[in-house]
Order: C-alpha cells, then sequence, then structure tokens
C-alpha cells in the first residue's frame, strides 16, 4: 500500500510538472501537452489505495473527476493511462477522452466529470453479479459535495432495496471547487446518510490508510458475501488546488497548511518504521513506484496524436460519408445574380 501510495503522489507531481508546460505566462488551458482542465488527487491516496486494495480486476470501480490515485490501486494499465491523459493515440480511450474519462475494461475501471454519475453504474454492475451468481463487488467513489445528488440517494435505495454488493465511498475532502462543506450541508459525518437506506453506514476520520483498509474490509467483505451494500465516508485532504490553474483565493492558509501537514504518506511511514521497515526497503520501495512513473509518462510522451479523422469513430453517430444536399447558395453558382 506504501508503494502504491507513492506511485499515486508522485504521478500528481509529474502531471503538475509537465501540465504547466507551455501555459504560462498568461494562463492558457489548451495550451502544452496536457491540454484541457486537470484535477490532482493529491492528499486523496489513503482512499483509493485503502479499499481498492482489496479488490480483484472483476470486480468494478467507478471514479469521479479526481480519479489518477483510484485508477492506480485499482490497477489501470499505467502507461495507457497517461497517453490517453497526453490525448495519445494508444491512451485508453485512444486519446479522446482525457484525464476525467480513463475507462478500462480489463480492470472493469471507468470514472466521469459528472459528479455522482458513477453511482448508477457501480448499482448495475452490482446487479450484473448478483444475476450471474458471482461473488463480484462494485464500489463507487464520490466527493463530499456529491453527497445530496439524485444519482447518489437514488443509488443507495435501489442497492438496498436489491441487496446488491456494492460499496459506496465517500472521499470527503472539506471542499467542493470553492465550496466548504459547512455551507452545502448540516451533515458532517457523510455516513449518516447511509441509515436513510438501512444501510450499515461507517466513517473514518482520518486519512489512515490502515484505518480504510479495515473499514473497507468489512464493507467489501459483507458485499461480497451476498450480504449487500453499505456506505464509507474516508477523510482526505486536498493538496492542491480544485483544478490546475486554481489559484485557491478562497482558501484560508491555515486550511491549506492544515493539509499539507496531515501527509497520508508520511502516517503510513511512521507506522512502518515502528514495525521495523527499514531505510532500504524504503528506498527500495520509493524508487520503483517512482521508476514506473518516469517510465510511463516518457512513454506516453512518444506516442503519436490520433488522427483528426479519429474524431468520427466511436461515436453515435456516423460521419457524414458525403456532402449534405443542400439547394445551390449564390457562392455555388458563381454569384451571377
Ligand atoms: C452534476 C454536476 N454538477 C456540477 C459539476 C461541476 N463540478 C465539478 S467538480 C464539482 C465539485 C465536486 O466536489 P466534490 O464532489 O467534493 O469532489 P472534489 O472535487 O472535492 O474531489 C462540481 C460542482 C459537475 N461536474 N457535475
Ligand atoms: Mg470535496
Amino acid at each position: 500500500m506504501y508503494e502504491t501510495m507513492v506511485m499515486a503522489r508522485h504521478y500528481e507531481e509529474r502531471l503538475q510538472e509537465e501540465y504547466l508546460e507551455g501555459k504560462q505566462p498568461a494562463f492558457d488551458i489548451s495550451a502544452g501537452p496536457i491540454p484541457g482542465e486537470l484535477h490532482l488527487a493529491a492528499g486523496h491516496e489513503a482512499s483509493g489505495v485503502g479499499v481498492c486494495h482489496h479488490l480483484r480486476a472483476e470486480d468494478s470501480v467507478t471514479a469521479p473527476h479526481r480519479p489518477h490515485h483510484i485508477a492506480i490501486a485499482k490497477g489501470v494499465d499505467l502507461k495507457a493511462m497517461t497517453a490517453e491523459i497526453f490525448g495519445r493515440e494508444t491512451g485508453l480511450s485512444g486519446g479522446k477522452g482525457g484525464h476525467m474519462h480513463l475507462f478500462d475494461p480489463d480492470v472493469n475501471f471507468a470514472c466521469s466529470g459528472i459528479i455522482a454519475e458513477g453511482c448508477p453504474p457501480a448499482v448495475g454492475a452490482g446487479l450484473d453479479a448478483k444475476k450471474r451468481n458471482a461473488d463480484d463487488v462494485a464500489v463507487a467513489f464520490l466527493g463530499e459535495g456529491a453527497i445530496d445528488q439524485g444519482a447518489f440517494l437514488e443509488s443507495l435505495n435501489l442497492a438496498s432495496v436489491q441487496n446488491l454488493p456494492v460499496v459506496f465511498v465517500i472521499e470527503d475532502n472539506d471542499w467542493a471547487i470553492s465550496m466548504p462543506k459547512e455551507r452545502v450541508t448540516d451533515v458532517t459525518n457523510g455516513a449518516q446518510r447511509a441509515a436513510g437506506f438501512d444501510l450499515p453506514g461507517t466513517r473514518v476520520d482520518a486519512d489512515d490508510v490502515i484505518a480504510i483498509s479495515d473499514a473497507a474490509t468489512d464493507a467489501i467483505g459483507r458485499a461480497r458475501d451476498g450480504n449487500g451494500p453499505s456506505l464509507l465516508e474516508v477523510q482526505v485532504h486536498r493538496r492542491m488546488g480544485h483544478f490546475m490553474g486554481d489559484a485557491e483565493g478562497y482558501r484560508p492558509d491555515a486550511d491549506k497548511d492544515a493539509a499539507t501537514r496531515r501527509d497520508a504518506i508520511e502516517r503510513l511511514e511512521t507506522k512502518l518504521r515502528a514495525n521495523d521497515i527499514d531505510d532500504e526497503t524504503f528506498d527500495e520501495l520509493r524508487s520503483r513506484a517512482r521508476d514506473r512513473v518516469e517510465e510511463a509518462i516518457e512513454w506516453a510522451k512518444e506516442q503519436p496524436e490520433p488522427e483528426p479523422s479519429a474524431a468520427y469513430e466511436d461515436v453515435f453517430s456516423s460521419p457524414p460519408s458525403e456532402e449534405p444536399e443542400r439547394a445551390p447558395s449564390v457562392a455555388d453558382t458563381g454569384g451571377e445574380d
């Protein structure tokens, strides 16, 4: 778990560097090797790793717009994922989905930029497992800013009434873009939402990967054993802006400092040292994690960009095979009037 957390953190730090290339001095969101928005998940690692650590490739995971730590922990192909983020042809979706729309059917992972959107598909995956009599589990991750969305609440209800093997995981980082949690809900413990659907709900108050993993053992074990869904809320921290380029003018310095100090990776390191893990082992784990990230980024940057014509592939409507029929215009007739 330590190695995966370090890998996820290093990945975000390297993407941050790559993303900023070419976007200065005036912030041009379309410039540079990673065009478009980028939501980094540094500070969320304990959640993705503590939960996905218990999953197999057959289990399904849906993630929100801040997905990288979850995708890495679920075992999404790091090279193909990186190529996708860089908009390259060999990316998971041919470079057309980008960082918020990673899709890897080999490990049953998907994410979406629409908040709470991952909940209904996770319920669908749970229903599918039940109908197949398989012990596969589905996990839907969402932010605390999404817990009032109808898609989430309706999914809790359907999963409960159908007794489906689904675990909902709320990542509470105290912020939804610039909106502090206390301004949008009076419910400080999001796991209490479970009571309204007669489900077990648990909140893990610290971003401690061991505590999260313990809570996930219960929730996932329960789902796998046919005992139905549950809700887990975990406290995480947003170490960076909501998206790259966010100046965070709305965020008190003290809040950001507190998020930086509460580092889940350091917390785990302290625990491991108390269990006699030595420097040499840490160095080995860190360098293996970093090497994998560097290798994926170097590989992705060498990949070709998609042909413009690929924009017409994998879409619901066919490309126009010939010019649409229309009445001749003045230009077509040489403007003879
Ligand atoms: C249905 C929907 N409404 C609004 C948005 C715009 N939006 C993008 S991220 C976000 C806030 C998400 O906050 P939270 O769920 O707490 O996740 P976090 O960014 O903190 O990880 C919003 C409102 C969206 N993507 N989808
Ligand atoms: Mg949030």
